[in-house]
């Protein structure tokens, strides 16, 4: 099969999940050409023969100096000159905003098939606002086909969208021997703490990071001798900074920064966090329970089919710093429940997420749009 498949480059989840199906399909000998403006995250450590990239120039003209390079047009110029020069089969857009748009357009040029897959804040943030919605409404009811990340997601386009079609669910995939129970030994850099927390995001507001630093500082006052390792970058990764600094714990919480190998960092968690006030799945979350690590985060969106609570891991309601902090001292109360826990959450990944069956799903309903 021949697959373009488009993403953003960054170290957001849509471009993590859509780089890590281009990996798992160039494994099973397919050949895809991978779309973005730059090279997507996980291509800067690993290169396969089968996969082809191919860049979208952003052109700047002194005109758009306020609005910014038209993204859109020059995206679908580069789809359609996919569709025209190889022998692409059908393009598949992860992150509906902006560049479903421009398969539309692509298709409209070349009659290439395209395909959707929306990831989160395309449908819960962006997409649902009244300044994109008929466009994309629009969109998904052209498009060859439509998949989201979660049940939650289904429900979400299907009431806001004017979308009665078949909409398909693939869960995030996990690369489950990347990530594994690794030895805090090999970790690159001194885990000061024997219990540890971890939190990993973008640290954009819907993460709502601080809460966790606060809610850490209440649990602290009982055990000192606890770390919270904050890996990622963002807008709000200043405020928790400053926020540790003004409750007196900086010392207790490390800032990592964007990593390329966290598995060693999710391994020496009593468990990750998350605070999330949206999540339409939760990459990371499915990437700790892969390492053995139990997860701690709040009942929105896509997390209750991710998180099976009192399993392999704890559903708080969201905002309720007790409820997390309970939980959180129960698992430094528990070595035995940390490691029942993690082992449960493993076994989930492999049963649900494992990347190349999740690569099958996807193939599968590739098929089934072109047949
Ligand atoms: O929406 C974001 O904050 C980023 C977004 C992305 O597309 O980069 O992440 C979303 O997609 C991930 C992969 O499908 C999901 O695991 C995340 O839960 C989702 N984020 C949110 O819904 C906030």
């Amino acid at each position: 099969m021949k697959i373009g498949i488009n993403c953003f480059p960054t170290v957001g989840g849509s471009g993590i999940v859509a780089t890590q199906l281009a990996i798992e399909m160039a494994k099973k000998g397919h050949d895809v050409h991978l779309i973005s403006y730059d090279t997507p995250f996980l291509l800067r450590t690993f290169r396969h023969p089968n996969i082809t990239l191919e860049l979208v120039d952003i052109l700047s003209y002194p005109l758009f100096k306020d609005i910014g390079s038209p993204y859109t047009i020059l995206a679908a110029s580069k789809l359609a000159q996919i569709a025209l020069k190889t022998e692409v089969e059908l393009i598949h857009i992860h992150y509906a905003i902006p560049v479903s748009v421009s398969a539309y357009l692509a298709k409209e040029i070349t009659n290439i098939p395209f395909s959707i897959t929306a990831h989160g804040s395309d449908i819960h943030t962006l997409g649902v606002d009244p300044a994109y919605n008929p466009v994309i409404s629009h969109v998904f009811n052209k498009a060859d086909g439509l998949s989201t990340v979660s049940n939650y997601m289904k429900r979400q386009i299907q009431s806001k969208f004017n979308y009665e079609r078949e909409l398909e669910v693939f869960y995030n995939p996990i690369d489950i021997n990347k990530y594994q129970k690794i030895d805090s030994q090999f970790c690159d850099f001194r885990i000061k703490f024997e219990n540890n927390f971890i939190h990993v995001s973008n640290f954009r507001p819907v993460k709502n990071a601080p809460f966790i630093v606060e809610t850490f500082a209440n649990v602290i006052k009982e055990y000192p001798d606890t770390g919270l390792i904050m890996v990622g970058e963002g807008p709000e990764r200043k405020k928790c900074e400053d926020l540790a600094y003004k409750l007196g714990i900086s010392e207790n919480v490390i800032f990592q920064g964007v990593r390329v190998s966290i598995a060693p960092i999710y391994s020496c968690g009593a468990a990750l966090l998350s605070a999330s006030t949206n999540e339409s799945f939760g990459l990371t979350l499915a990437e700790a329970m892969s390492c053995e690590t139990p997860v701690i985060a709040p009942n929105v969106g896509g997390i209750p089919e991710v998180i099976d609570h009192d399993i392999n891991g704890f559903i708080y309601e969201l905002g309720d710093g007790d409820s997390l902090s309970k939980y959180m001292i129960r698992l430094l109360d528990d070595k035995k429940l940390v490691r029942k826990m993690g082992g449960k959450g493993r076994e989930k990944v492999i049963s649900k997420f494992e990347a190349s069956m999740i690569a099958d799903q996807y193939i599968g309903w590739y098929e089934k749009i072109l047949a």
